[in-house]
Protein backbone atom coordinates (compact mmCIF):
# COMPACT_ATOMS: atom_id res chain seq x y z
CA UNK A 1 0.00 0.00 0.00
CA UNK A 2 1.10 3.71 -0.50
CA UNK A 3 1.86 5.05 2.63
CA UNK A 4 0.59 8.98 3.24
CA UNK A 5 0.78 8.94 7.21
CA UNK A 6 4.24 6.73 8.21
CA UNK A 7 7.61 6.18 6.06
CA UNK A 8 8.73 2.77 6.01
CA UNK A 9 12.23 1.70 4.85
CA UNK A 10 13.79 -1.72 4.95
CA UNK A 11 18.25 -1.67 4.38
CA UNK A 12 20.35 -4.27 5.81
CA UNK A 13 18.60 -5.75 8.12
CA UNK A 14 16.74 -2.55 9.90
CA UNK A 15 13.46 -1.67 9.42
CA UNK A 16 12.74 1.63 9.78
CA UNK A 17 9.27 3.11 10.60
CA UNK A 18 8.69 6.84 11.05
CA UNK A 19 5.40 8.07 12.20
CA UNK A 20 5.26 11.17 9.74
CA UNK A 21 2.24 13.33 10.20
CA UNK A 22 4.65 16.38 11.73
CA UNK A 23 2.20 19.39 11.36
CA UNK A 24 -0.17 17.45 13.86
CA UNK A 25 3.13 15.86 16.34
CA UNK A 26 2.18 12.47 14.35
CA UNK A 27 -1.29 11.74 16.16
CA UNK A 28 -2.95 8.44 15.22
CA UNK A 29 -5.70 8.45 12.86
CA UNK A 30 -7.47 5.28 11.47
CA UNK A 31 -5.15 5.75 8.32
CA UNK A 32 -2.15 5.65 10.14
CA UNK A 33 -3.34 2.50 11.87
CA UNK A 34 -4.17 0.64 8.71
CA UNK A 35 -0.43 1.82 7.45
CA UNK A 36 1.53 0.98 10.43
CA UNK A 37 -0.43 -2.95 9.94
CA UNK A 38 0.47 -3.06 6.82
CA UNK A 39 4.37 -2.05 7.37
CA UNK A 40 4.22 -4.69 10.24
CA UNK A 41 2.88 -6.97 7.73
CA UNK A 42 5.67 -6.51 5.46
CA UNK A 43 8.31 -6.70 7.78
CA UNK A 44 6.48 -10.14 9.32
CA UNK A 45 7.33 -11.58 5.73
CA UNK A 46 10.93 -10.65 5.41
CA UNK A 47 12.69 -12.74 7.08
CA UNK A 48 15.86 -10.43 6.66
CA UNK A 49 14.53 -8.21 9.30
CA UNK A 50 16.52 -7.91 12.62
CA UNK A 51 15.40 -5.22 14.40
CA UNK A 52 12.88 -2.70 13.90
CA UNK A 53 13.70 1.23 14.39
CA UNK A 54 11.05 3.61 15.11
CA UNK A 55 10.67 7.22 15.19
CA UNK A 56 8.80 10.42 14.33
CA UNK A 57 8.67 13.18 11.48
CA UNK A 58 9.41 16.95 12.64
CA UNK A 59 9.33 18.12 16.26
CA UNK A 60 7.11 15.92 17.45
CA UNK A 61 6.78 11.65 18.55
CA UNK A 62 3.64 11.41 18.59
CA UNK A 63 0.58 12.89 20.32
CA UNK A 64 -1.36 10.13 20.63
CA UNK A 65 -5.03 9.59 19.59
CA UNK A 66 -6.34 12.17 16.63
CA UNK A 67 -8.98 14.09 18.69
CA UNK A 68 -10.36 15.72 15.75
CA UNK A 69 -10.77 12.55 13.76
CA UNK A 70 -14.66 12.50 13.00
CA UNK A 71 -15.19 9.39 15.08
CA UNK A 72 -12.96 10.74 18.58
CA UNK A 73 -14.98 13.99 17.73
CA UNK A 74 -18.37 11.84 17.94
CA UNK A 75 -17.08 10.34 21.31
CA UNK A 76 -19.23 12.62 23.44
CA UNK A 77 -21.93 10.94 21.62
CA UNK A 78 -20.99 7.79 23.31
CA UNK A 79 -18.30 6.84 20.88
CA UNK A 80 -16.93 3.38 21.86
CA UNK A 81 -13.30 4.11 23.01
CA UNK A 82 -12.71 0.08 23.77
CA UNK A 83 -13.36 -1.19 20.65
CA UNK A 84 -11.07 1.23 19.19
CA UNK A 85 -8.27 -0.17 21.75
CA UNK A 86 -9.54 -3.73 20.69
CA UNK A 87 -9.02 -3.16 16.79
CA UNK A 88 -6.58 -0.31 16.52
CA UNK A 89 -3.91 0.06 19.48
CA UNK A 90 -3.85 -3.20 21.39
CA UNK A 91 -3.16 -5.13 18.00
CA UNK A 92 -0.39 -2.72 17.20
CA UNK A 93 1.47 -2.61 20.86
CA UNK A 94 0.87 -7.21 21.16
CA UNK A 95 2.70 -7.27 17.55
CA UNK A 96 5.48 -4.95 18.77
CA UNK A 97 6.26 -7.11 21.99
CA UNK A 98 5.65 -10.13 20.02
CA UNK A 99 8.47 -9.57 16.94
CA UNK A 100 11.44 -11.84 17.70
CA UNK A 101 13.76 -9.19 17.71
CA UNK A 102 14.46 -5.63 19.50
CA UNK A 103 12.70 -3.01 18.38
CA UNK A 104 14.74 0.37 19.23
CA UNK A 105 12.25 3.70 19.33
CA UNK A 106 14.02 7.12 19.14
CA UNK A 107 11.80 9.29 20.75
CA UNK A 108 13.02 12.81 19.05
CA UNK A 109 9.91 14.97 20.33
CA UNK A 110 6.98 15.16 22.72
CA UNK A 111 4.98 11.38 23.41
CA UNK A 112 1.91 12.14 24.65
CA UNK A 113 -1.51 9.48 25.40
CA UNK A 114 -0.81 6.75 23.22
CA UNK A 115 2.12 7.92 22.03
CA UNK A 116 3.98 8.22 24.91
CA UNK A 117 2.34 4.34 25.32
CA UNK A 118 3.43 3.04 22.39
CA UNK A 119 7.27 4.25 22.75
CA UNK A 120 6.92 2.51 26.02
CA UNK A 121 6.07 -0.88 24.37
CA UNK A 122 9.59 -0.82 22.34
CA UNK A 123 12.13 -2.73 23.64
CA UNK A 124 14.91 0.14 24.09
CA UNK A 125 13.53 3.44 24.11
CA UNK A 126 16.28 6.19 23.65
CA UNK A 127 15.32 10.18 23.93
CA UNK A 128 16.39 13.49 23.04
CA UNK A 129 16.89 15.35 26.20
CA UNK A 130 13.82 18.37 24.65
CA UNK A 131 11.34 15.25 24.06
CA UNK A 132 9.02 15.09 26.84
CA UNK A 133 6.62 11.72 28.21
CA UNK A 134 3.44 13.75 28.84
CA UNK A 135 0.77 12.13 30.50
CA UNK A 136 -2.62 12.98 29.01
CA UNK A 137 -5.47 10.53 29.94
CA UNK A 138 -6.91 11.96 33.06
CA UNK A 139 -6.84 15.43 31.80
CA UNK A 140 -9.62 14.79 29.36
CA UNK A 141 -11.46 12.33 31.04
CA UNK A 142 -10.24 9.18 30.32
CA UNK A 143 -8.43 6.24 32.26
CA UNK A 144 -4.19 5.42 31.10
CA UNK A 145 -4.76 2.65 28.00
CA UNK A 146 -2.46 0.99 25.31
CA UNK A 147 -0.66 -0.41 28.08
CA UNK A 148 0.54 2.07 30.66
CA UNK A 149 -1.00 0.64 33.52
CA UNK A 150 0.78 -2.27 32.81
CA UNK A 151 4.41 -0.84 31.95
CA UNK A 152 4.07 2.09 34.04
CA UNK A 153 3.92 0.07 37.42
CA UNK A 154 6.78 -2.40 36.57
CA UNK A 155 9.25 0.45 34.80
CA UNK A 156 8.89 2.86 37.54
CA UNK A 157 7.22 1.21 40.84
CA UNK A 158 3.72 1.79 42.10
CA UNK A 159 3.89 5.35 43.81
CA UNK A 160 4.83 7.14 40.69
CA UNK A 161 3.05 4.98 38.28
CA UNK A 162 -0.11 6.11 40.20
CA UNK A 163 0.75 9.77 40.78
CA UNK A 164 1.48 10.52 37.23
CA UNK A 165 -1.64 8.47 36.15
CA UNK A 166 -3.71 10.42 38.36
CA UNK A 167 -1.81 13.88 37.86
CA UNK A 168 -0.93 13.87 34.46
CA UNK A 169 2.29 16.23 34.74
CA UNK A 170 4.45 15.93 31.60
CA UNK A 171 8.14 13.74 32.67
CA UNK A 172 11.28 15.21 31.14
CA UNK A 173 13.78 12.94 29.12
CA UNK A 174 15.75 13.29 31.82
CA UNK A 175 13.72 12.52 34.64
CA UNK A 176 12.76 9.34 32.59
CA UNK A 177 16.27 8.19 32.13
CA UNK A 178 16.86 8.83 36.08
CA UNK A 179 13.71 7.21 36.89
CA UNK A 180 14.24 3.91 34.75
CA UNK A 181 11.08 4.85 32.19
CA UNK A 182 13.57 4.91 29.29
CA UNK A 183 17.10 3.41 28.72
CA UNK A 184 19.04 6.62 27.73
CA UNK A 185 18.45 10.31 27.40
CA UNK A 186 21.14 11.99 24.65
CA UNK A 187 21.70 15.36 23.18
CA UNK A 188 18.98 16.20 20.48
CA UNK A 189 21.33 17.02 17.67
CA UNK A 190 22.99 13.01 18.50
CA UNK A 191 19.64 11.51 18.95
CA UNK A 192 19.53 10.30 15.53
CA UNK A 193 23.10 8.98 15.01
CA UNK A 194 22.66 7.27 18.19
CA UNK A 195 19.41 5.57 16.81
CA UNK A 196 21.42 4.52 14.04
CA UNK A 197 24.47 2.95 15.99
CA UNK A 198 22.42 1.40 17.96
CA UNK A 199 19.97 -0.41 15.14
CA UNK A 200 22.96 -1.29 13.22
CA UNK A 201 24.73 -2.73 15.95
CA UNK A 202 21.54 -5.25 16.67
CA UNK A 203 21.44 -6.08 13.16
CA UNK A 204 24.51 -8.00 13.52
CA UNK A 205 23.95 -9.07 16.64
CA UNK A 206 22.85 -12.92 17.49
CA UNK A 207 19.25 -12.15 16.66
CA UNK A 208 17.47 -15.37 17.79
CA UNK A 209 19.28 -14.78 21.19
CA UNK A 210 17.88 -11.47 21.44
CA UNK A 211 14.03 -12.62 20.59
CA UNK A 212 14.57 -15.37 23.55
CA UNK A 213 16.12 -12.64 25.59
CA UNK A 214 12.57 -10.68 24.92
CA UNK A 215 10.57 -13.71 26.06
CA UNK A 216 12.05 -14.22 28.95
CA UNK A 217 12.02 -10.58 30.43
CA UNK A 218 8.52 -10.20 29.85
CA UNK A 219 7.43 -13.20 30.87
CA UNK A 220 9.59 -12.83 34.26
CA UNK A 221 6.48 -10.25 36.24
CA UNK A 222 4.38 -12.54 35.80
CA UNK A 223 6.46 -15.22 37.27
CA UNK A 224 7.93 -17.19 39.94
CA UNK A 225 11.32 -17.24 40.79
CA UNK A 226 10.81 -21.20 40.05
CA UNK A 227 8.95 -20.67 36.69
CA UNK A 228 11.53 -18.32 35.61
CA UNK A 229 14.57 -20.72 35.99
CA UNK A 230 12.07 -23.53 33.87
CA UNK A 231 11.22 -20.50 31.08
CA UNK A 232 15.00 -20.03 31.24
CA UNK A 233 16.30 -23.56 30.92
CA UNK A 234 13.99 -23.81 27.55
CA UNK A 235 14.54 -20.84 25.99
CA UNK A 236 18.49 -21.68 26.58
CA UNK A 237 17.67 -25.12 24.52
CA UNK A 238 16.32 -23.11 21.64
CA UNK A 239 19.72 -20.71 21.93
CA UNK A 240 22.06 -23.48 22.61
CA UNK A 241 20.80 -25.12 18.82
CA UNK A 242 21.32 -21.59 16.80
CA UNK A 243 23.59 -21.51 14.69
CA UNK A 244 24.94 -17.73 16.23
CA UNK A 245 25.83 -20.12 19.16
CA UNK A 246 28.00 -22.00 17.46
CA UNK A 247 29.50 -19.02 15.91
CA UNK A 248 29.85 -17.19 18.93
CA UNK A 249 31.84 -20.05 20.92
CA UNK A 250 34.22 -20.50 17.51
CA UNK A 251 34.89 -16.62 17.35
CA UNK A 252 35.75 -16.62 21.15
CA UNK A 253 38.25 -19.52 20.41
CA UNK A 254 39.39 -18.82 17.20
CA UNK A 255 40.29 -14.65 19.27
CA UNK A 256 38.11 -12.77 16.16
CA UNK A 257 35.04 -11.06 15.86
CA UNK A 258 31.92 -13.21 15.33
CA UNK A 259 29.84 -12.65 12.56
CA UNK A 260 26.00 -13.91 13.41
CA UNK A 261 23.47 -14.84 10.94
CA UNK A 262 21.06 -13.92 12.91
CA UNK A 263 19.68 -17.83 13.63
C1 LIG B 1 -3.26 17.34 17.61
C2 LIG B 1 -3.06 16.44 18.66
C3 LIG B 1 -3.97 15.37 18.81
C4 LIG B 1 -5.09 16.18 16.95
C5 LIG B 1 -1.52 17.92 18.76
N1 LIG B 1 -4.97 15.27 17.93
N2 LIG B 1 -4.27 17.22 16.76
C6 LIG B 1 -8.09 7.93 23.04
C7 LIG B 1 -9.06 7.52 22.12
C8 LIG B 1 -9.24 6.17 21.77
C9 LIG B 1 -8.52 5.17 22.05
C10 LIG B 1 -7.17 5.25 22.36
O1 LIG B 1 -6.82 5.99 23.46
C11 LIG B 1 -7.04 7.27 23.49
C12 LIG B 1 -6.08 7.90 24.33
C13 LIG B 1 -5.32 9.05 23.76
O2 LIG B 1 -4.36 8.97 23.07
S1 LIG B 1 -5.93 10.43 24.35
C14 LIG B 1 -4.62 11.48 24.09
C15 LIG B 1 -4.82 12.31 22.92
N3 LIG B 1 -3.79 13.27 22.90
C16 LIG B 1 -3.87 14.44 23.54
O3 LIG B 1 -4.77 14.76 24.25
C17 LIG B 1 -2.70 15.35 23.27
C18 LIG B 1 -3.20 16.65 22.74
N4 LIG B 1 -2.08 17.50 22.44
C19 LIG B 1 -1.47 18.28 23.34
O4 LIG B 1 -1.82 18.33 24.51
C20 LIG B 1 -0.36 19.12 22.84
O5 LIG B 1 -0.45 19.20 21.43
C21 LIG B 1 1.03 18.57 23.20
C22 LIG B 1 1.25 18.71 24.73
C23 LIG B 1 1.20 17.09 22.81
C24 LIG B 1 2.10 19.40 22.47
O6 LIG B 1 1.84 20.76 22.68
P1 LIG B 1 2.51 21.86 21.73
O7 LIG B 1 3.95 21.55 21.59
O8 LIG B 1 2.14 23.19 22.29
O9 LIG B 1 1.88 21.67 20.29
P2 LIG B 1 0.42 22.12 19.77
O10 LIG B 1 -0.59 21.85 20.83
O11 LIG B 1 0.50 23.49 19.22
O12 LIG B 1 0.17 21.07 18.59
C25 LIG B 1 0.65 21.28 17.26
C26 LIG B 1 -0.44 20.90 16.31
O13 LIG B 1 -0.73 19.51 16.50
C27 LIG B 1 -1.74 21.63 16.60
O14 LIG B 1 -2.41 21.77 15.37
P3 LIG B 1 -2.62 23.24 14.72
O15 LIG B 1 -3.38 22.99 13.46
O16 LIG B 1 -3.33 24.04 15.73
O17 LIG B 1 -1.22 23.75 14.47
C28 LIG B 1 -2.51 20.65 17.44
O18 LIG B 1 -3.89 20.83 17.39
C29 LIG B 1 -2.11 19.34 16.79
N5 LIG B 1 -2.28 18.22 17.71
N6 LIG B 1 -1.98 16.83 19.36
N7 LIG B 1 -3.83 14.45 19.75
Amino acid sequence: MAFETIQFALTDGVARLTLNRPEKLNAFTARMHEELRSALTDIDSNASVRVLLISGAGRGFCAGQDLSERAMAGSAQNFDLGSTLEQNYNPLLRRLRKLPYPVVCAVNGVAAGTGRNFALACDIVIAAKSASFTEIFSRIGLIPDAGETYVLPRLIGMARAMALSILADPVSAEQAEAWGLIWKCVPDEKLHEEAELLAKRLAAAPTKALGLIKKAIYASPQNTFDTQLSLEANLQREAGLSEDFKEGVSAFLEKRAARFIGH
